[in-house]
């Protein structure tokens, strides 16, 4: 490897690493204020949750609607001061942040029938890794393997 490249691609190197530096490590103002507040409806019947799976970014405030459709089912979740119980034609609702990640469980907590201990669902906390942020790694990423190859 002649001494020109060798020192193009040191460069090369230490570019990559301050961009994705700046591009993962450090905090955005964008990421400072609180992600957006979302809501999901959540509806239950004999014995499931519909969506059984939900996943929010952390930090995430969340609000949750609860509606049955037969009879009254409930809802409390696992790591969460979260409690609800709707009947049919009235739902309710709780509000949390997301602050931890990892998987919550989420169960039935009013007796419904044969198959109520299997009327459980799942709330997925997940990274808080922007996609914007991804997409400039990403973008980073190839341009330098691109600048690492070229060929003059
Ligand atoms: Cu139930």
């Amino acid at each position: 490897m002649s001494r020109i490249i060798y020192r193009r691609r040191l460069w090369i190197a230490v570019l990559t690493a301050a961009l994705l530096i700046g591009v993962i490590g450090i905090p955005w103002p964008a990421t400072a204020a609180p992600p957006d507040a979302l809501t999901i409806a959540i509806t239950a019947r004999a014995f499931a949750y519909a969506p059984e799976s939900i996943r929010v970014p952390r930090g995430a405030r969340l609000t949750l609607t609860l509606e049955s459709l037969d009879t009254v089912h409930g809802l409390s979740l696992d790591g969460h001061a979260v409690e609800m119980t709707a009947e049919p034609g009235r739902s309710s609702r709780a509000t949390f942040v997301a602050e931890h990640e990892g998987k919550f469980k989420f169960r039935c907590s009013v007796s419904c029938g044969a198959l109520h201990p299997f009327m459980i669902g799942e709330v997925v906390v997940e990274p808080e890794v922007p996609f914007a942020r991804v997409t400039l790694a990403t973008l980073v990423i190839s341009g330098s393997a691109l600048a690492w190859f070229w060929k003059r």
